[in-house]
């Protein structure tokens, strides 16, 4: 296992010399963020993401993410040249000593709450989801907009897209899903990469969108949809733990095992009611998610990819960037590290 942190290059409040401080952290997951989507992300571009990563002496070997283009997701006529780009942008990250690639398939959005700064009694102040809240502000009906919300679509922008994807129901969105796969994991064969889907978050469909990685049944269909271990998963601990339906230890375990796991997003949320939930601190006691045992699954069936602490909430005052400051992460990595090292010693 490796521990990792998201970082948004030097444009981030939190700066390389504090996570580099951080003795359990071995490297940087971050992204190319000045290049629209859809085009290549040059060999120069990626340099200099890559320089300030490996001159602090951390790693620079997971990109989270390398966002694929709605055309692509919608099937639309344009998707062969845009996937020709996603692969030359593969074979690149692959020349600059890139191992594993995050990306998803939500169509339109990307995570959804319903608030950035949810209150709790201790002070904190945490990212939270209402179903109400969220159905209220279907932007078919209204012009409000949730926080976090895609700020480069023009209203009318982004009902023109929801209308295209009114022809893309769940089987068709895995068909291009499939279709993209195919052509882009010999790929990633071929340049030492390993691509890890991140499941939708939250796992259920919204604004009548298709939402297509939900749980233990898609993981599967995605395995199967090219049958190697480039074709991975990021195991998202609170995207997925947010339905209860979803056994995370159950699933941690079986695709660990099945060697499909290059990465691991832990985190932990509390389920407040049918569709709410708000997150946590990382610790198991905080939340609905048992983090130990989780753990103990992924290190029992072979988990050896890369890991980062995932949204933590906003303590000691700090204004940071939604679910992405510093301190509450640097904890929860910490939490994580202990359970790890706790549960590689008594498995010896
Ligand atoms: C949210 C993140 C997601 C993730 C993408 C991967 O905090 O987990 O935005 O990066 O879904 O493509």
């Amino acid at each position: 296992m490796q521990m990792t942190f998201r970082w948004y290059n030097n444009g981030d409040a939190v700066k390389l010399e504090q996570i580099r401080q951080l003795p359990y952290v071995k490297g940087i997951v971050t992204a190319v963020y000045d290049i629209p989507v859809g085009e290549v992300w040059t060999e120069e571009a990626i340099a200099a993401i890559k320089k300030p990563i490996v001159d602090a002496g951390l790693t620079f070997e997971v990109i989270e993410s390398v966002p694929v283009h709605e055309d692509i997701k919608l099937g639309a006529p344009t998707r062969d040249a845009l996937i020709d780009n996603y692969c030359t942008t593969i074979r690149n990250l692959g020349k600059a000593g890139v191992k594993c690639i995050c990306y998803n398939f939500m169509p339109v959005f990307d995570w959804l709450r319903s608030e950035l700064q949810h209150p709790m009694a201790d002070g904190s102040k945490c990212l939270a989801f209402d179903r109400d809240t969220v159905l209220a502000m279907d932007p078919s009906v209204t012009e409000l907009s949730l926080p976090g919300w895609d700020e480069s679509y023009t209203h009318a922008e982004l009902l023109s897209l929801l209308d295209k994807y009114k022809a893309v129901d769940e089987e068709k969105l895995w068909a291009n899903l499939g279709y993209f796969l195919k052509k882009i994991i010999p790929v990633c064969e071929e340049s030492g990469i390993k691509m890890a889907i991140h499941p939708d978050d939250p796992p259920w469909g919204i604004f009548g969108l298709p939402r297509i990685i939900t749980g233990r049944d898609a993981l599967d269909r995605l395995c199967k949809t090219v049958d190697s271990p480039a074709n991975g998963i990021t195991l998202c601990f609170g995207s997925l733990g947010c339905n209860p339906q979803n056994d995370m230890v159950a699933i941690a375990a079986e695709f660990a095992k099945r060697d499909r796991i290059p990465f691991v997003h832990a985190r932990n949320i509390y389920i407040s009611g049918e569709r709410c939930f708000n997150e946590t601190a990382h610790l198991s006691e905080c939340g609905s998610l048992d983090m130990y045992k989780i753990l103990e699954a992924l290190y029992e069936n072979g988990f050896d990819g890369y890991i980062r602490p995932d949204h933590g909430r906003n303590i000691w005052n700090e204004n940071g960037r939604p679910g992405y400051g510093l301190y509450d992460r640097a904890l929860g990595a910490s939490y994580v590290c202990g359970l790890w090292e706790a549960i590689e010693k008594s498995h010896k």
